[in-house]
């Protein structure tokens, strides 16, 4: 029998890093540092445009190769060869994940179903850039001839938070003298506040949907749709100069009233989380134009060249998933800090939540038995050096351990004054004080009372990975999602899960669905739910008329 097809705890590198586990909890980085004056040096790499310094984790070189030898034992490279050949091995959906192919070069090849799929790709991308270059010279008008100057994208979770993250990310490189706003919420606040001091005739909506069905977004289209009524005199015809759609769903988007030659189309084999690089990207295109747009495509393109040839010792996805691994699964550890230290990712954070959570928080493996080891952990983080003036403490002296990925670059885009060595300075300081702390005797020769030195002691121990690349262009954001994106990949192979599906979604949806009449009718409505469920109702429906 091949050992991938054991059960994961039955693998014998498995089993090795939990007895190896013991003797890592009794090293120190202090120690590891001391014995190896070179392993700042030794435990890096460069690969993708991106200077990987894992060193500062609780590794040795047999863990490195324990975890290497784990991903061996897993069949990794041949499940990385299955998503890249366009496989279904998205197992419950019964679909290809090929959000590689989005960045694929125009003239490589991709065979979904016997249709080579990089062409389609390409064909929506220059429909795309058409679109795009219309828009910011301002040829394409509004129904009153008046250029667009705003543009709004109506979308949720995956058709929402890759392009306001990728926004928020390359907004030096935008068009200033242009609006770009996101609706996402199906709080009617998020459109209002959107919307509240927009010219509609100057207004353009991109409905982003995969499906064009979700709840959330077809009631905002539906309110952007009479907005845009309201503001234009009520003529249904000026909705085609205000709205362009984003979806897989010819049918519905014809039957919402847009001209389907304004619908960009993407396909089934991306997932929504995945999409930021498809069509759904139309807004960060719009802002920043097409080459630039293609800069990022490129960028990505070498990151999944970089996952899919290197070998695992120096693949920066790989590895970052295996510590991912090691931490979940033998320290124990609950979740992962994501700390960029560049206002412009400020929205990064929220991106790979929805990215690692949605992905790889499953309960069972791809046969449908439950896992009994624990996968996804819990992604979140802010931005430095804000994050060190609040939750740090937590971090540094708290009782959890918490591996952190500190995310900078050598080059600011704003450089004034001192900033970015004050910034940088700071990236290297915690780094520096998570690992090695401050001991007893250290704080006392400082003068420290007794009393106060347990206190003021920092354990160290802290684990960190530190991501540095030089500048951040469209090309190197590519790169770093497409980094997490194989590591969330490397994570859900080894785990054994499908982290293309996400079941755990619908239950909510189902139960909003049939509880959004109970609330709107006039009579009182017979409630079938348990005690709490219906007394809220009752209570909800009570207070919305006091
Ligand atoms: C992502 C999920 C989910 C999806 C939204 C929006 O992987 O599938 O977040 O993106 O539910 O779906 P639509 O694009 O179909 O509106």
């Amino acid at each position: 029998m091949a050992i991938f097809s054991l059960p994961l705890t039955e693998r014998p590198a498995w089993k090795a890093l939990r007895t190896h586990y013991d003797f890592i909890r009794t090293l120190s980085l202090r120690r590891l540092f001391a014995d190896d004056p070179k392993r700042g040096e030794r435990l890096a790499i460069d690969g993708a445009g991106f200077y990987l310094d894992y060193s500062k984790n609780l590794v040795t070189d047999e863990t490195l190769k324990l975890l290497i030898k784990l991903a061996e034992e897993s069949d990794l490279r041949s499940r990385i060869e299955a998503m890249f050949r366009g496989d279904k091995v998205n197992v419950t959906e019964n679909r290809s994940v090929l959000h590689i192919a989005l960045r694929a070069p125009r003239g490589m090849s991709i065979l979904v179903d016997g249709e080579n799929v990089v062409a389609q790709v390409q064909g929506v991308l220059d429909k795309m850039s058409i679109f795009s270059e219309r828009v910011r010279v301002g040829e394409w008008k509004g129904y009153t001839g008046k250029r667009i100057r705003n543009i709004i994208n109506i979308g949720i979770g995956g058709s929402d938070l890759g392009p306001v993250m990728a926004y928020e990310a390359l907004k030096y490189y935008s068009d200033r003298s242009m609006t770009f706003r996101f609706v996402s919420n199906v709080d009617g606040t998020d459109f209002v506040e959107a919307t509240r001091d927009l010219d509609p005739a100057e207004t353009l909506f991109i409905g982003s949907s995969k499906t064009f069905t979700t709840l959330e977004t077809m009631t905002n289209a539906a309110s952007a749709r009479q907005w845009l009524l309201n503001g234009l005199g009520g003529d249904p015809k000026a909705i085609a100069k205000h709205f362009v759609a984003v979806s897989t769903n010819r049918a519905k988007v014809s039957e919402f009233g847009i001209d389907p030659a304004n619908m960009f189309e993407f396909w089934d084999w991306v997932g929504g989380r995945y999409s930021m690089d498809s069509a759904i990207g139309l807004s960060t295109m719009v802002a920043i134009g097409p080459d630039h747009f293609r800069a990022l495509l490129e960028g990505f393109h070498v990151m999944d060249e970089h996952f899919r040839t290197a070998p695992f010792e120096e693949n920066l996805p790989v590895l970052m998933g295996l510590f991912t691994i090691w931490y979940t699964d033998f320290f124990g550890a609950q979740t992962v800090a994501v700390l960029p230290y560049e206002q412009y990712l400020k929205r990064f954070p929220a991106y790979l939540q929805q990215l690692t959570m949605e992905s790889n928080g499953k309960h069972v493996t791809l046969e449908g038995a439950k896992v009994t080891y624990d996968t996804g952990p819990i992604y979140w983080g802010e931005p430095g050096t804000n994050g060190q003036h609040s939750f740090y403490q937590l971090i540094h002296q708290g009782t959890r351990l918490i591996p952190c990925d500190f995310i900078a670059f050598a080059q600011t885009l704003n450089p004034i004054g001192r900033h970015h060595d004050i910034l940088m300075a700071n990236v290297f300081a915690q780094t520096e004080a998570l690992a090695f702390g401050k001991t007893a005797d250290e704080v006392r020769a400082e003068g420290t009372p007794e009393w106060l030195v347990p206190h003021r002691v920092f354990e160290g121990n802290r684990p960190s990975n530190t991501i540095l690349a030089e500048r951040l262009t469209p090309a190197a954001l590519g790169g770093l999602v497409a980094l997490y994106e194989h590591s969330v990949f490397t994570q859900g192979a080894i785990w054994n899960i499908d982290s293309f599906d996400q079941w755990g979604v619908e239950l909510g949806k189902l139960l909003a669905q049939r509880i959004i009449p109970e609330l709107e009718r006039k009579d009182d409505p017979d409630l079938k739910h348990d005690s709490s469920t219906t007394a809220l109702i009752h209570r909800y429906r009570k207070m919305k008329e006091s």
